[in-house]
């Protein structure tokens, strides 16, 4: 068995996490063995980097810091979680996975593409992610919900141009590779843009079957 592995990415407050939740609902309900996890993040290791990542802090962190510690954070993952779960047979949704470093380490940040790929095949050698679902929305509207929420955490804090790049970033990785990603629009409210996974489920149970 080699499981699937589905990945939910997009900017800032698209509803990644919620609807992460209903689709992992579905799918039980459709009979398929479960995994939900997120990046950074995911083992109690790498949720410390996370903590790392996320706090803000007086010292600024350097890019290449940044881009290793995701990285770091993703080794232990893959090797904890989501490895022996795909093993298993198992459907992995994962909040966030490496498009998140394209989008905000290379979008975002600046950093060449090239520099992510080669960390990217040496902490994941041939593994990707079988589908990746886009939640894409007007940046504003995204960070609007995101300041609802409270406090500003590290990346929140950027300005709205850097949220541009990573929303941009996204759309264009998702343009070249159509068979992995599937673009909805977040921008909807919670019940449409659960009707769109709804659209994508018959998908989806077919390539857990296998
Ligand atoms: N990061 C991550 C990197 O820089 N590089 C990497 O490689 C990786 C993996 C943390 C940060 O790490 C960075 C990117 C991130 O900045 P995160 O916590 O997953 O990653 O990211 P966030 O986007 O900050 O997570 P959020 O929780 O803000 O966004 P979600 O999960 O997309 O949204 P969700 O579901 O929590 O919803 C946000 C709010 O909006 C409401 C929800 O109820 C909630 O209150 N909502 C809606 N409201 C109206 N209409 C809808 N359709 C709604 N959908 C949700």
């Amino acid at each position: 068995m080699s499981g699937l592995f589905i990945t939910l990415e997009g900017p800032e407050g698209a509803g990644k996490s919620t609807n992460r939740d209903y689709l992992a609902e579905r799918l039980r309900s459709a009979g398929c063995e479960v995994v939900l996890t997120r990046e950074p993040g995911g083992t109690p290791l790498a949720e410390r980097i996370r903590e790392l990542l996320l706090a803000p802090s007086e010292e600024a962190m350097a890019v290449d810091t940044e881009l290793l510690l995701v990285f770091a954070a993703r080794a232990q993952h893959l090797a904890q979680v989501i490895r022996p779960a795909l093993a298993a047979g198992r459907v992995v949704l994962c909040d966030r996975f490496t498009d998140a470093t394209y989008a905000y380490q290379g979008g975002g940040r600046g950093l060449p593409q090239e520099r992510i790929a080669q960390l990217e095949a040496f902490v994941q050698g041939g593994l990707r992610p079988d589908l990746t679902l886009v939640f894409d929305l007007p940046v504003e509207v995204g960070l609007a919900r995101a300041q609802a929420r409270g406090r500003l955490d590290r990346f929140e804090q950027e300005a709205q141009a850097f949220f541009e790049a990573v929303r941009r970033t996204y759309l264009e990785r998702a343009s070249l590779a159509p068979g992995r990603y599937r673009v909805l629009d977040a921008g909807q409210p919670l019940a449409a843009v659960q009707a769109q996974l709804d659209g994508l489920l018959p998908e989806l149970l077919d390539r857990a079957r296998g």
